[in-house]
């Protein structure tokens, strides 16, 4: 029923999720994780860096920011009363947290901690399944995916299968609608090639990279995959790829937790993924911990990048 009373004129992330009906309980999730991360937005801020590792003054252990954001994360998991498992990036387990629940969920809870002392930005990756193990399910089991992206503001941007729509944290701590339903275009603006150390003993890959320095096609790498994938859907196109080399073999990314929720955003958002075969939506999870290539952006970008890697 539409609300009889004056809505404000912002459009909160509650207010979006609620006029593009989807549906209660996942509505609800959405907003419990929204103010998970507004928790561990504020740990980035206040967290003393150097000290991590470290004991405080009554002795006690200092934690640090992953493990921290890992933390925050599953205790409002928890609280929230919606999630029946959880498995995290940062311990790669499935855990049971409210058996009669109706959603699983899947977080990185703070990808791209390496680049924490240079200040970059850094962020927080969920998926949503229906309830029940991931392993044995693909991608596109997912009813929802979400990220926060940590940098001089705190953004976050969902799909629950009815667009993409992006928010900021305003100063009051509420998420206010910056851009709604998304669209990544045929276009290739911009290229963010991961796992580069991979050329060395992947030709196919040299050759791609080749390909963009001569047609000059501008660069936006900045180690993170959750800004960097975030700058494609931004603006509208672009492609980020991280795929195997000798070190990483199945490049360096997970599936469950990093790129499964990203080919779903990216593909909601008219993109395209690949690990090099098929949609990231159709790669199925064998293990939690499973990684994975990843092509993902403009579609025939995507398209032109596994054809070249396939030596076509
Ligand atoms: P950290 O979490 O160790 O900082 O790694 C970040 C990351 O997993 C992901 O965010 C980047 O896209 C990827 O690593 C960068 O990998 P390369 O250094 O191999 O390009």
């Amino acid at each position: 029923m539409a609300a009889t009373c004056k809505l404000p004129s912002r459009t909160s992330l509650n207010n979006h999720l609620f006029r593009s009906e989807i549906p209660d309980q996942l509505r609800h999730l959405i907003n419990d994780i929204a103010k998970a991360g507004k928790y561990v937005h504020n740990a980035i801020r206040t967290t003393d860096l150097g000290l991590a590792g470290s004991s405080n003054t009554f002795g006690e252990e200092q934690l640090k920011l992953d493990v921290l954001s890992n933390n925050i994360i599953s205790e409002q998991l928890c609280e929230s009363r919606l999630v029946e498992s959880i498995a995290s990036e940062e311990e790669a387990n499935l855990e049971t947290l409210n058996e009669a629940a109706p959603f699983s969920v899947v977080f990185d809870p703070l990808d791209g901690s390496s680049l924490l002392d240079a200040n970059l930005a850094i962020g927080s990756i969920f998926g949503i399944y229906p309830k029940g193990t991931p392993i044995g399910r693909t991608p596109r089991d997912q009813v929802a995916a979400l990220y926060l992206v940590y940098g001089p503001r705190t953004v976050l941007v969902y799909s629950a299968g009815k667009g993409v729509h992006a928010f900021y944290l305003n100063e009051v701590g509420e998420f206010i609608l910056l851009k709604e339903k998304l669209i990544i275009k045929d276009e290739l603006k911009t290229y963010s090639p991961g796992n580069l150390r991979a050329v060395s003993d992947t030709p196919a890959y040299r050759k791609m990279m080749n390909i963009w320095l001569d047609e000059a096609v501008t660069l936006r790498y900045s180690g993170g995959m959750v800004p960097d994938i975030h700058h494609l859907i931004i603006k509208g196109g672009g492609i980020f790829t991280n795929i195997g080399g000798s070190k990483y073999p199945q490049g360096k990314l997970r599936l469950l937790f990093e790129c499964g929720p990203f080919a779903y955003l990216v593909e909601q958002a008219g993109g395209a993924s690949s690990n090099g075969e098929k949609s990231l939506l159709d790669v199925q999870i064998h293990d939690i911990d499973q990684r994975t290539p990843i092509i993902i952006g403009a579609k025939s970008e995507v398209e032109r990048v596994v054809r070249t890697l396939k030596g076509s």
